[in-house]
């Protein structure tokens, strides 16, 4: 029988052994947010599927939230899992699943609802809330204008959120949220005149301009609102912690500003009115060459968009047309390059693809071998423009200074060298108008991104998978893996 006063010490290291352990093993068993997803080696996303965030093009996986939650992942040392929702507030329901994904990298704002329920990261893209119009109708200049309209946006966003705080101002304003919809189809229900008004971040329009040719900005709705990732509720702030010092490295070492100027620098590309030039042009003139393109590009082995695109950047799609320097025709061939392609009649557009289309291929064939994809495009395209010889000079510059001239983002820097006596004295083959080129495959690049987008199959199934083209919109009932042609 123990005596109760030896029992007391026994019972108390007892007590001691016990409590450390299992304090011990509290900290064994819970890792924090930050090491789960390390030990998993798996960082779960959640997004929408939208041209400003996630969708599939040419190459596979892309898309402005796509790219940056990439690097994330990457510099975790993880693997990225990308979940889609069905619209934001379906986004909102997952990450409260325990067991659901981590993150959310969705184009999303901090509203004041929102803020109570999830936690927000820094902030990485200034958007500003815009209202669109259908051109040709009266021009809505400020909130009153809403009254009487019919008006959409998106459900559980933070336009409906904005919508419904000026409701209580102005109850005459009327609007339906839906959730069967994402921003493009939105933009396109405006463009048709299925109803009057939406409303929209001014990244998502910039991103969508050029394919509907009838939408105009009325007014900004409120002041610029800050895009920011949100953290699952229930996580502690290891993660959300990380995600702050990335968003801090990515804005000082410019990686963010470099997606920003990829995803949405076209509107300073194409401009408001090249935009909506461009979405005219898609419907009226593309359709009577779009055979001949793709014909070419089949026998050429490449990409049909990317012949459209250079079509585009040299004619408007137009066949009768001669530059200031002679050069003639829808592909703008010279006429050397038209006799050596065996083109008789510039001014033919037939030939005139067929011609462009192997010069192209040509100019790709005859680059370096150590140049790969998609830099072999882009060196092909300004080969193209500035002849062969010239775009030599400027490799061998980039070499020069120490920078690889197998790259595109560095030999256009150099081009525009090829203008300045001092470096053009040194060089082979002597002048060029190097600027030139560089902005010849800036608008390429951009076109061909444009016509990738709507001539994809997932839009609209099998319609388009023949590559006809139709303005987009995003169905979701339908996987969006594997339907991308390649370059
Ligand atoms: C290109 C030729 C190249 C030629 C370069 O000029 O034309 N490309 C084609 O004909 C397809 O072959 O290279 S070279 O043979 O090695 O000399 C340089 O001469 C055409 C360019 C010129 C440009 N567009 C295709 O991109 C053009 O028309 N520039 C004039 C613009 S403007 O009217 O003065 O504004």
């Amino acid at each position: 029988m123990f005596s109760h006063s030896a029992f007391r010490p026994r019972c108390a290291k007892w007590l001691i052994a016990t409590g450390l352990f299992l304090m011990l093993g509290a900290c064994v068993d819970k890792p924090n947010t930050l090491e789960r997803v390390k030990e998993d080696g798996v960082l779960r996303v959640i997004t929408r599927n939208s041209p400003a965030t996630y969708f599939q093009d040419r190459n596979g996986e892309t898309g402005f939230e796509y790219e940056l939650v990439k690097r994330f992942a990457e510099d975790l040392g993880v693997k990225l899992q990308i979940e889609t929702a069905d619209n934001i507030d379906d986004l909102y329901d997952q990450m409260h699943k325990p067991g659901g994904p981590v993150l959310a990298a969705a184009g999303l704002i901090a509203t004041d609802t929102r803020k109570q329920q999830v936690r927000f990261s820094h902030p990485y893209l200034q958007v500003t809330p815009q209202v669109v119009y259908r051109n040709g109708q009266s021009r809505p200049s400020s909130a009153n204008d809403l009254i009487g309209k019919k008006i959409m946006v998106l459900k559980g966003s933070s336009h409906a959120e904005m919508l419904a705080a000026l409701k209580k101002k102005l109850p005459g304003i009327e609007y339906e949220e839906s959730d069967a919809v994402e921003v493009v189809d939105l933009l396109r229900m405006v463009d048709e005149g299925q109803i009057d008004l939406t409303l929209v971040d001014s990244n998502e329009l910039a991103m969508n301009q050029v394919y509907f040719s009838n939408i105009r900005v009325g007014f900004d709705l409120g002041d610029g609102s800050d895009q920011r990732w949100v953290v699952a509720p229930g996580e502690d702030n290891s993660l959300l912690n990380e995600i702050n010092n990335f968003l801090d490295k990515v804005e000082k070492n410019g990686t963010l500003q470099h997606l920003k100027d990829r995803y949405y620098g076209h509107v300073d590309v194409l401009g408001y009115v090249g935009a909506y030039t461009f979405a005219q042009h898609l419907q009226e003139r593309l359709p009577k060459y779009q055979k001949h393109f793709q014909v070419s590009a089949k026998e050429e082995k490449v990409d049909w968009r990317l012949l459209a695109a250079i079509g585009y950047q040299e004619s408007l799609w137009q066949a009768g047309v001669t530059s200031k320097t002679g050069v003639r025709g829808l592909m703008m061939l010279t006429q050397n390059t038209a006799q050596a392609m065996g083109v008789s009649n510039r001014l033919d557009a037939k030939q005139s693809i067929e011609g462009g289309a192997k010069y192209f291929a040509y100019m790709k064939d005859q680059l370096d071998d150590k140049i790969l994809e998609p830099d072999r495009t882009w060196l092909a395209l300004a080969a193209y423009n500035v002849g062969s010889g010239h775009l030599d000079d400027a490799r061998k510059m980039a070499e020069n200074e120490g920078l690889n001239p197998n790259k595109w983002l560095d030999v256009k820097k150099m081009l525009p060298r090829l203008a300045e006596k001092k470096w053009y004295r040194k060089t082979r083959y002597g002048y060029a108008r190097g600027g030139e080129p560089v902005n010849f495959v800036a608008n390429i690049r951009r076109y061909y991104d444009i016509l990738t987008w709507v001539t994809q199959p997932q839009l609209e199934g099998s319609q388009v998978a023949d590559g006809n083209l139709h303005v987009p919109g995003v169905d979701k009932t339908k996987p969006t893996e594997g339907t991308n042609p390649t370059l």
